[in-house]
């Protein structure tokens, strides 16, 4: 492979979902993309390079650097004459991404292009008819060492753990890597943001720990990540957030579930209360957490006011389809202690497992209008990696691998007890009838979150006409349709 120098121009690329999977198309239509955030791994990844002194690496994400979302023409330029082209890519956003790798191939052919993230991590051989290295799991040990290695004259890629290639048209695949320990996490360099980022972005976000203590059949995240519960150190989280608050108006915890070690969580939480009096954070959390009042207080006196939970049912049959941990009676008392606190609950919900019939969904809309401040209904989707995605393929009821339908939104199996496009149907109509106007005023009337729910039933009603009314779901609802 080229031999890359120090002042190699290595260029990061994170692109934004877009309909029908095409690279600089219309952009996807949902509430990801309608929010400013950053990209989820590449500012970590370009800190990295840069503290380990290559001096020319830039991030590239059309949402921040391009033009109205899409790739410009200076970003093609500098992508083109790039020696490394190094891209982030989750399984929605994967066509795209090949898609520019195939492009930058094709106008550079000595370039080395290098692929990693979650989806990659699980679908090495299509990525590897399109990028030169795929990088499994997590990337700040393995893309030191394999940068470092591309500089030499003679190089061996198969010292370096976590990769993939390809030799003589066979894939080697080298060891694991090992998971990094909460050590290593806390001595990365900080996210690197560019001051384009800085201006633009509209939320900032920060990783405390990474693994998750669970296995839901649905996740890949204890694949990628391990069930180690891995925190870094409070010192580290702390500057970092301090950092971010000066950029963007809400901080999102980025982890799976914040308080997966509730004690050590509480001396984060303490630690943040010091060092920072805003009350804008949001994190995801279990249910676990609702039964812990010093962690409620904590939480409360640390600034955050929004918790996502991953409630997905609240039908023990689907629960248990989806390996969930927990049963309907305990999320529902969690939750009513969470609210009872004061906190606005984004509840995360999955609709159409197998323990669904049409009767538990009426019962799940009643329950959610009337106990979640928000709400994200999720079609179940087979992400390349998890065991539901095995089953699912087993099975023969994966219908689409259109993988840009990986979203969440779109019906891809086939459900058990009612045909793909009632389901589709359904999900958007519980979304209408949650976020309309009437329901907002409803759901928190005379209480202090009235005024952010009716604001909130605002957007998101305004926002649902694009989301149920474009080119890519009409093609979509047509599919479903004749499928039967
Ligand atoms: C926070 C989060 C979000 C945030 C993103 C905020 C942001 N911009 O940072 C929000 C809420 C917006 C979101 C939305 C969605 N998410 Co999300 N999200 C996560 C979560 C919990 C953390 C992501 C994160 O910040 N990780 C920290 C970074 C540093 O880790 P990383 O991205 O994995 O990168 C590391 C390695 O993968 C590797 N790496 C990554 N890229 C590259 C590139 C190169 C070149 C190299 C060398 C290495 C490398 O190195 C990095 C450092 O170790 C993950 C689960 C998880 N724990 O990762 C799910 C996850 C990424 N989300 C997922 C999904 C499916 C979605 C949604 C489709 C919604 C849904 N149905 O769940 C949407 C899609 C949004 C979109 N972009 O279109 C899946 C993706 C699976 C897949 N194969 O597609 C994950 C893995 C969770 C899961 N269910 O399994 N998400
Ligand atoms: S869905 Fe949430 S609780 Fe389950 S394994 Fe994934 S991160 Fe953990």
């Amino acid at each position: 492979m080229k031999k890359l120098e120090k002042q190699s121009a290595i260029t990061f690329v994170e692109l934004p979902a877009t309909q029908f999977g095409v690279l600089n198309g219309e952009p996807a239509c949902d509430f990801y993309s309608a929010i400013k955030l950053p990209s989820r791994a590449i500012p970590v990844l370009a800190a990295v390079l840069k503290a380990d002194g290559w001096t020319d690496v830039e991030e590239v994400n059309p949402l921040y650097h391009g033009i109205k979302g899409k790739l410009s023409a200076r970003n093609f330029s500098r992508i083109f004459k790039s020696d490394a082209l190094l891209i982030s890519s989750i399984t929605r956003t994967s066509l795209q991404s090949m898609e520019l790798a195939d492009l930058y191939r094709s106008k550079n052919p000595d370039g080395i292009v290098i692929a990693g993230g979650p989806d990659p991590t699980f679908r090495v051989a299509d990525w590897l008819e399109h990028v030169d290295i795929v990088v499994r799991g997590e990337g700040e040990i393995t893309i030191r060492e394999l940068m470092e290695e591309l500089t030499k004259e003679r190089q061996d890629l198969r010292t370096i753990d976590g990769i993939s290639f390809k030799e003589n048209g066979v894939i080697v695949e080298t060891k694991d890597r090992k998971l990094m320990t909460p050590e290593q996490l806390s001595a990365v360099p900080h996210p690197y943001y560019d001051d384009v980022i800085k201006k633009k972005v509209a939320s900032m976000v920060v990783e405390s720990s990474r693994g998750c203590p669970n296995n839901c059949d649905f996740c890949s995240v204890t694949r990628l990540y391990g069930r180690a519960y891995r925190q870094k150190s409070k010192e580290y989280v702390t500057t970092e957030l301090e950092e971010i608050e000066k950029i963007g108006s809400y901080s999102f915890f980025t982890d799976d579930n914040i308080a997966a070690n509730q004690n050590e969580t509480i001396g984060l939480l303490n630690e943040i209360r010091k060092r920072s009096t805003k009350k804008n954070k949001i994190a995801q959390i279990t249910i676990a957490a609702a039964f812990n009042e010093n962690l409620l207080k904590a939480l409360k006196r640390a600034g955050f006011l929004y918790l996502c939970v991953g409630i997905e049912s609240i039908v023990d049959k689907t629960l248990e389809f989806f390996g969930k941990p927990y049963r309907a009676d305990r999320i529902k008392e969690a939750i009513r202690i969470y609210r009872k606190h004061g906190f606005w609950i984004h509840g995360m919900m999955i609709i159409g497992g197998d323990g669904d019939t049409k009767e538990t969904i009426e019962e799940t809309q009643e329950w959610i209008g009337k106990n979640l401040d928000s709400v994200q209904l999720f079609t179940p989707i087979p992400i390349p990696g998890t065991r539901f995605y095995d089953r699912m393929e087993q099975e023969g009821r994966i219908l689409t691998k259109n993988w840009y339908l990986y979203d969440g939104q779109h019906v891809v199996i086939r459900p058990k007890n009612f045909t793909p496009y009632w389901l589709q149907k359904k999900i958007y109509r519980m979304y209408k009838e949650f976020y309309s106007l009437k329901n907002g005023f409803l759901r928190n009337f005379g209480s202090r979150k009235m005024g952010r729910s009716m604001l909130f039933s605002f957007y998101a009603n305004f926002m649902a006409k694009e989301f149920f009314k474009n080119p890519q779901l009409d093609a979509h609802l047509e599919f479903l349709r004749s499928v039967g």
